[in-house]
């Protein structure tokens, strides 16, 4: 018989300077990351509040009438939107008595049921104990308070902490030092595929259709609708078409392929842990010879997805701008979703992209072509979207 999943209850921080539909759709994001790490969401709720309490971050009153409304509804589990120190957590925990986790840490938990590969389970370990370092003191504060309290320097507490401490670090060095050998590997890995076929990279928001693409282009894949559902970088071989001009009738008729790979996905305030951790497989992006951006069209927050690409894109070493940036084409995803008048939208803002649908194969001919077109070869010249520059909001 099937376990039924925990039910949780989902808060997020409305400040004074924010909207409260911008977080509504945070929430709404922080839902899916809850289902899609197995829990069911029992309720959502914004805690507005001007300022930030220090000790809880929310306060201690409207926490108390949260624990409350868990114990009615039977809810043991809480998932904060925002970023908490380890502290804050463990003070939430105290006051309501219910499981804590913030967005990282659930990011992170996802992270942890999917990784398959070594290099995956190896990544996500590192970002764990990253993660985890710094709040090892919030844990410990009783028995510091302690071993204060009767005057001792260097008290139980303290101890454990730097048993802990050590033990993390060291385990931390021992993980370092396989990522590297791991990153050889794939490096001999990559130098062994077959010479002269270009690579492109599958990149783009979680959820998006990254794996659903790479399906419709290369025959495999296995998509889910779960954020996060690839962790680890899958590359097959796609079929290009024949060299064959169609208008000139030259070429040799050969047919032309390149190596796809698919992608671990982006999102808001994607842990840095992970994006360091993940350093070797976002390496892949860098080292491609194209990029192909999806994005889900049918997302109301698809500039927002776009935005945050480019600054993740940005933040792996990937500026549209740099001398050496690899040609990019954004795949609009998903359109069987949308209307005329919306898709018609989307020609204007975004006039250099595919319209495709993925799981129906709408789109793929004419991504195949701009792959045939454009790789190998030197980026085509053209005007950068908003979405690519800069953006002080993410860096
Ligand atoms: N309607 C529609 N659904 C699509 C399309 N492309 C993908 N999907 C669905 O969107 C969901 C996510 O697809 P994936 O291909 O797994 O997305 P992804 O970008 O690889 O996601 P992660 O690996 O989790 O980051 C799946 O349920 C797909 O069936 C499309 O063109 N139209
Ligand atoms: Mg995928």
């Amino acid at each position: 018989m099937a376990e039924t999943p925990p039910r949780c209850l989902l808060i997020a921080r409305q400040g004074p300077e924010d909207r409260e539909d911008r977080i509504q759709d945070h929430l709404l994001e922080l839902a899916e990351l809850a289902r899609s790490c197995g829990f069911e969401v029992q309720t959502r709720r914004i805690l507005k509040r001007s300022q930030i309490a220090t000790r809880t971050f929310y306060g201690s009153g409207q926490l108390q009438a949260l624990a409350d409304e868990a114990a009615r509804q039977g809810v043991r589990h809480l998932i904060c939107d925002d970023e908490l120190s380890g502290s804050q957590v463990n003070a939430i925990v105290k006051l309501t008595n219910l499981i804590c986790l913030d967005r990282t840490g659930l990011i992170l938990s996802i992270f942890e049921q999917r990784a398959q590969s070594r290099e995956a389970k190896a990544q996500v370990e590192l970002a764990r104990l990253e993660y985890e370092l710094p709040r090892l003191k919030g844990a410990w504060t009783h028995l510091e308070r302690q071993g204060g309290g009767v005057g001792l320097r260097g008290g139980p507490g303290e101890t454990q902490i730097e048993v802990d401490r050590r033990m993390i670090r060291t385990r931390i060095s021992q993980l370092k030092r396989e990522l590297t050998h791991l990153e050889q590997v794939r490096e001999t890995q990559r130098q062994g595929r077959p010479q002269g076929l270009p690579r492109v990279v599958l990149v783009g928001y979680t959820n998006a259709g990254k794996t659903t693409l790479l399906k419709a282009l290369t025959g495999e894949g296995e998509p889910r609708d779960l954020l996060f559902a690839t962790l680890d970088t899958t590359t097959r071989k796609a079929w290009l078409g024949q060299d064959f001009d169609v208008v000139t009738g030259e070429g040799s008729g050969a047919p032309k392929h390149c190596l796809v790979a698919d992608t671990v996905g982006f999102i808001r305030k994607l842990p840095h842990q992970l994006v360091a951790a993940f350093r070797s497989t976002l390496g892949e992006v860098r080292t491609a010879d194209a990029l192909v951006v999806v994005a889900d069209a049918a997302h109301p927050d698809l500039e927002e997805h776009l935005r945050v690409v480019g600054a993740t894109l940005r933040e792996i070493g990937c500026a549209p701008e740099d001398d050496d940036a690899q040609p990019r084409l954004l795949v609009l995803n998903q359109v069987d979703r949308l209307h005329r008048p919306q898709k018609l939208d989307l020609k204007k803002r975004h006039p250099g992209a595919v319209q495709a649908c993925a799981l129906h194969g709408t789109g793929i001919p004419e991504i195949r072509g701009w792959l045939r077109e454009l790789i190998p070869g030197p980026p085509m010249p053209r005007e950068l979207e908003a979405w690519e520059l800069p953006d002080p909001a993410y860096s």
